[in-house]
């Protein structure tokens, strides 16, 4: 399961992050599973299209071989890479500017359908 530890923003009781535009965001991903994870964030409106090109990305022999499964979408605001179990990786950026519903998704193939969540920005 992905289990971002949120350090410097808040949760709402659904799970959703909340943030302020344009504060600044430390998001402490560990991936304590098995199977690769990474947590990609998108612009509003646009988890299932990213989701369905990383899905496209699994029918690639070099993209699989690669792992990342980060398509070439101008959706993505940012991104970790593709944590093995046990690795961490610490993320930094700012919210953006413009209120909104950011979701985040895991990008390995087929997670994104349940790896999921938003960023809510006020
Ligand atoms: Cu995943």
């Amino acid at each position: 399961m992905m289990k971002p530890n949120l350090g410097e923003y808040t949760i709402s009781s659904t799970g959703d992050i909340l943030a302020k535009k344009n504060q600044p965001i430390r998001i402490e991903f560990s991936n304590p599973d098995a199977t690769p994870h990474n947590l990609v964030l998108v612009q509003p409106d646009s988890l299932r299209e990213v989701g369905l090109a990383a899905n496209e990305m699994a029918k690639d022999p070099n993209a699989a071989r690669d792992g990342q499964f980060i398509p070439a979408s101008k959706k993505i605001i940012t991104h970790t890479k593709m944590l093995k179990q046990g690795e961490t990786e610490v993320l930094r950026f700012k919210a953006p500017r413009k209120p909104g519903v950011y979701p985040y998704l895991c990008s390995f193939p087929g997670h994104w359908t349940i790896m999921k969540g938003n960023l809510i920005v006020k």
